[in-house]
């Protein structure tokens, strides 16, 4: 670890606060926060990057900054861009206005963009990057997971009963989990890109696979709904009404799945089941996130929330790292990540 001033944490960390006002809103762009100081380190201005298309970060704080940031310091959680996209580099702002010092947390993988650091460090601004890294990572952590690997961020949700139970027999499972529980489900669905489920799904629960709730989200920001598998749609499917877009995907891949959705710059896929698209991504590695909303219930039959994963004997168990454990109501989400991830 390298000695970092607490004040520099300090204005980053509220950096990395301003950067989470973006989650959800951003796609298929990252979250990024900045904080400007002025040469005595008062702040003197402040913003997030808030929807694809508008001002970067960096640009929305200098805007409020106006004159003051003529020898200030410049505090971003992402590493400032050297590309004219849909808009003009943020390097080049930060060099107008007059900025000394350039401190943010981490370099930007994507090779469009990339390359402000060197730039600000060629017009004699001293620049520090790596500071406060982890936070900064973890609040874009789909984003950059995304542009790392080419492929969408997964997270796997279901709703089970205490013994791990997703529908009963007659393959009915409205409702396991309470009210809270499905309040959060459509708010989690809210903060991404595509909500993907198998034919199977369509043809027993007949689900809308949108956000609602208080979330009245228009159909054009609505996330992309994925069915995956080759099971005919009926035409009367509510996934095939007009509230949000629809890609059937008629494949068992996962890794072919993946691939069409980084076609469409899908950063972060919220996988929804059943049971076999489920085991299908976990049997591939394709899981990076699992979201299980447990009920106090049993049934004792029916259908397990995922399909056969191989294991014949007990050292084959698969075991995840518990990141997060919470209480809803009377079921309790547990949130999973692979081991060693
Ligand atoms: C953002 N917001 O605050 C920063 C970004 O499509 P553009 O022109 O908006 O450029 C997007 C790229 O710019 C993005 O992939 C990232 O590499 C870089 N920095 N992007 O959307 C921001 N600072
Ligand atoms: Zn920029």
């Amino acid at each position: 670890m390298k000695n970092v001033s607490p004040i520099d944490s300090a204005w980053l960390r509220r950096a990395v606060e301003l950067a989470a006002r973006g989650i959800g809103s951003t796609h298929p762009n990252p979250v990024v926060g900045c904080v400007i100081t002025n040469r005595d380190g008062h702040p003197v201005g402040e913003g997030f990057h808030a929807y694809p298309g508008g001002p970067h970060a960096e640009v929305v704080a200098l805007r409020m900054a106006g004159s003051q940031a003529r020898g200030g310091t410049a505090y971003v959680t992402l590493e400032p861009c050297n590309h004219t996209g849909r808009t003009g580099p943020c390097a080049d702002a930060l060099i107008e206005a007059g900025i000394s010092r350039v401190v943010y947390a981490v370099p930007d993988p994507n090779k469009q963009a990339s390359g402000g650091g060197e730039k600000l460090r060629s017009k004699n601004i001293v620049v520090e990057e790596g500071v406060l890294r982890d936070e900064a990572e973890a609040v874009n952590q789909v984003w950059l997971h995304s542009v790392r690997t080419g492929r969408p961020f997964v997270t796997w949700k279901f709703a089970t009963t205490l013994d791990g139970r997703s529908a009963a027999p007659d393959r009915s499972s409205k409702w396991i989990t309470g009210p809270l529980a499905r309040a959060d489900v459509h708010r989690k669905r809210a903060e991404c890109d595509a909500i993907a489920v198998g034919t199977q799904t369509v043809l027993d629960d007949d689900p809308e696979l949108t956000v609602r709730d208080e979330h009245d989200v228009p159909a054009s920001r609505q996330p992309l709904r994925v069915v995956v598998g080759d099971r005919p749609i009926p035409p009367t499917a509510r996934v095939r009404n007009d509230r949000a877009e629809t890609l059937l995907l008629p494949t068992h891949d996962p890794a072919e799945v993946l691939r069409q959705l980084d076609d469409h710059q899908i950063r972060h896929l919220w996988l929804e089941g059943g049971p076999t698209l489920a085991a299908a991504f976990l049997r591939a590695g394709l899981v990076d996130q699992i979201v299980a909303y447990v009920a106090p219930a049993m049934l004792g039959s029916g259908f397990s929330a995922v399909g056969d994963l191989g294991a014949e004997s007990i050292d084959q168990l698969r075991r995840f790292n518990l990141a997060d454990v919470t209480r809803l109501g009377d079921d309790v989400r547990l949130t999973l990540t692979p081991l060693g991830g």
